[in-house]
Parts: C-alpha cells; structure tokens; sequence
C-alpha cells in the first residue's frame, strides 16, 4: 500500500492527501516532521536526504518533493483525468503548481512563521515587511489572471 510520511498539519503532505483524496486512493500515513520530530534520523535521511516531509513510498519506489508526489500520483492513477493528456493543459496546471514552489512560498513562508509561528517579542518586522511586499506583488500576478479567466466572464 502507498506510505506517505509526514505530519498532516504540513501544507506540502496535504498536498499528496488531497490527490488520494480525489482520487479516492488508499494510503497509510507516519507523522514525521513538526512536533513528532524524526527529520534528522539516520533511516528517514536515507529516504529523503532534505529531511523534509513529504516522502511517498509506492510498491518500494521512494519519492519526496511534494509536486513530484502529486504528479506521479495523478500520472499512474487518473492519465487522462487529474493528469491531463493535453500537453497545453497539463503544461499550464503544472506551470501554476511551480510558480507556487519557487516564487510564492519563499515569500510566504517567512511571513506565515514570523506572524504565526514566532512570538510578538521574537518577530523579526523588517525581514517579515520585505517578504510580505514581494507576497503581495506575487499575489497580483494570481488575482490578475483569476480575474481575466473567461470562466468568470461567462457567468458574469
Ligand atoms: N519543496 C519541498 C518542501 C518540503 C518542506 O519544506 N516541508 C516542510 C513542511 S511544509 C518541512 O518538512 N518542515 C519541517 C518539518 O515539518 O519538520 C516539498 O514541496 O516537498
């Protein structure tokens, strides 16, 4: 059976959750990460050298990166479906989903653990500042193409 492991609370093994979900898949699932701790032992290293979670394990094959997990999952399970054969709509879902790795979470993940997850005396505004700005310009690049989507359009 597929093993995810990783803490549920963390938004990258939600990801890989909310594609079992869809596709209705049955996983079992180890809380590593956060609070359970376990990153740094030798065995989970050897799994994922980042010591970061997710890590998938299907029929003996390990993979992390949350993205990749989500597409090899959508790709063996839902070809045609979730992954899509259409190589311009696929290229197009998969460009949103690395835009969001490598531009918007370097820029939101600052924010989020200086506000939620540091203690007011502990925050660092300056560097929380100068992230939430760049956050904010990335977050006008979605909401510009949410708005011009003609899927609004026609059911203005
Ligand atoms: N690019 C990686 C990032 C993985 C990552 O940074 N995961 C966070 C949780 S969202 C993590 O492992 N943090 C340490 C921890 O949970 O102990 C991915 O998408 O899988």
């Amino acid at each position: 059976m597929l093993k995810i492991i990783g803490r549920d609370t963390s938004s990258n093994v939600q990801k890989v959750l909310w594609v079992c979900g869809e596709l209705e898949l049955p996983f079992e699932r180890q809380d590593l990460g956060g609070p359970f701790g376990g990153n740094d032992n030798p065995e989970y290293r050897a799994l994922n050298p980042n010591g970061r979670v997710p890590t998938i394990i299907d029929d003996g094959f390990v993979l992390w990166e949350s993205n990749s997990c989500t597409r090899y999952l959508a790709a063996k399970h839902a070809a045609g479906t979730l992954y899509p054969d259409d190589l311009q709509a696929r290229g197009n879902a998969e460009r949103w989903m690395d835009w969001q790795i490598a531009m918007v979470s370097p820029t939101l993940v600052p924010v989020f653990w200086g506000m939620i997850r540091t203690a007011p005396e502990d925050r660092d505004l300056e560097a929380i500042e100068a992230s939430r700005q760049k956050l904010s310009a990335n977050i006008a690049i979605m909401a510009t193409i949410l708005q011009n989507l003609s899927i609004w359009r026609a059911t203005a």
